[in-house]
């Protein structure tokens, strides 16, 4: 089925920013939509987001220009495309924009093309999304689907919750569960006894961007003790039905060489940052470790990985930036395990997938990821589910543009009965490993 036409508006995202919606029709009555999320702590070799800095329109954020790019440039190039031809419309974008960032047309208004065809596609071939998703992803068809684990991001901090932690995002991770929808309810039953025991100390259990609390704490290992605590109360075995994980989003408070972690009062190196992090590994059960380090300190990374034995996730986020070129340089520097998978850091679906398969073959695991700035589009559950990757991160059980996807995932999961598994947590913690 040919794109009959494609058009753009400028709508709000989660936190109330501008945000570029395409859609594509495929004849007079069928249109399909898609929005495009925004990140916060942003990595530097990220595609770019063209916003339009104009200060008078929604303090420089509007993204009119890139809806002009799309109306104007993108949509006459595409009309007449099989809109099933992922790659074809993908490269077809990258030779209009013709840099290697997208600052031309915009990261947000490829992208936004890109999904609104990824989705329309799975409409034209009579596909439920996550189904076609895997057929564009090149599934094998006898292949079962896997349900991913999530990462629930129940405290937030870092640029997502000022006047909490320093450290972005405090995660659980329910490793035993037996299936989504039972991780969702682990979840959310942890994460309201988490809000008694944060009311109980008296403070305000205001959210933050992700939906996790934000509380004024007064370290930055004080949210471990929180969730544990919360893990206890709801009966949970730490490490065994429910781990932890981590966020530092480190490039936010990484200057001068040195990490500065304020509410701790300390100024580390690359180094002592590592034995930190190990040190709380060996106390908490902790499965999994983002953006540790600044995303251009390889070796920290790599050291990282060496000093927990390869036995505990390490993610790069910033540090990969969603780019096969970056991905490829962490395997040569052994500086993490795992890649965040971001579709508008490189900015096609194309990129996304293929930086996918790249890290599949190389051995590491990869995550699903939305960003903090978020739409009520339910992209990443049906993108982890067609992609199979096994784990997804969409922040917390609470504020709508995150329980959205949530609830998305629980209905793949019922809808595909007993045909879904629940993927096993491909690492166990320090602890259980007897490390
Ligand atoms: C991250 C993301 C999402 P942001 O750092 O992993 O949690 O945050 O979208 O602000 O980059
Ligand atoms: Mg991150």
């Amino acid at each position: 089925m040919d794109i009959f036409q494609i058009t753009a508006q400028e709508l709000l995202d989660s936190r109330g920013n501008p945000t570029v919606e395409a859609t594509v029709h495929l004849d007079r009555r069928r249109r399909v939509s898609a929005m495009v999320p925004s990140g916060a702590s942003t990595g530097k070799y990220e595609a770019v987001e063209l916003r339009d800095n104009e200060p008078q329109r929604y303090l420089g954020k509007g993204v009119l220009k890139a809806v002009r790019n799309i109306n104007g440039i993108i949509a006459p190039a595409l009309i007449g495309f099989d809109v099933t031809d992922q790659r074809g419309i993908d490269e077809k974008m990258i030779e209009l924009d013709r840099t290697a960032n997208k600052s031309n047309l915009g990261a947000n208004a490829i992208l936004a093309v890109s999904i609104a065809c990824l989705r329309a596609g799975a409409v034209a071939r009579g596909l439920q999304f996550y189904e076609y998703v895997a057929e564009v992803f090149g599934k094998q068809a006898n292949e079962p689907y896997t349900m991913p684990i999530p990462l629930i991001n129940v405290l937030n901090g870092g640029k997502h919750a000022m006047g909490s932690s320093d450290i972005q995002e405090y995660m659980i991770v329910p490793v035993g569960a037996p299936t989504f929808a039972e991780a969702t309810r682990w979840a959310a039953e942890t994460f309201h006894e988490l809000k008694k025991i944060i009311r109980e100390r008296g403070w305000p259990t205001t959210v933050g961007d992700e939906g996790g609390y934000a509380p004024p704490v007064e370290s930055n290992e004080e949210p471990l003790k929180l969730i544990m605590e919360a893990l206890e109360r709801v009966g949970h075995t730490p490490g065994e039905d429910m781990a932890l994980a981590l966020d530092l989003a480190a490039s936010e408070f990484h200057e001068d060489g040195k990490y500065h972690l304020a509410k701790d009062g300390l100024k580390l190196s690359s180094a002592e940052m590592v034995d930190l992090l190990v040190e709380w590994t060996l106390r908490y059960p902790i499965v999994s470790i983002e953006d540790p380090l600044d995303e251009e300190d390889w070796d920290g990374f790599a050291l990282l990985k060496q000093k927990t034995g390869n036995k505990i996730q390490i993610v790069g986020d910033d540090l990969f930036a969603t780019n096969p070129e970056r991905v490829k340089r962490g395997i040569e520097a052994g500086a993490a395990n795992c890649v965040l998978i971001k579709a508008n850091q490189i900015g096609t679906i194309t990129e996304t997938l293929d930086t996918i398969h790249l890290t599949l073959k190389q051995g590491l695991t990869a995550i699903v990821s939305h960003r903090s700035g978020e739409t009520e589009m339910p992209f990443e559950a049906d993108f982890s589910v067609g992609t199979g990757v096994g784990q997804v991160k969409i922040g917390s059980v609470s504020r709508s543009e995150r329980v959205a996807e949530y609830n998305e995932l629980m209905r793949i999961e019922r809808y595909l009965g007993g045909k879904a598994i629940l993927a096993t947590y491909p690492f166990t913690t320090a602890v259980r490993a007897g490390a």
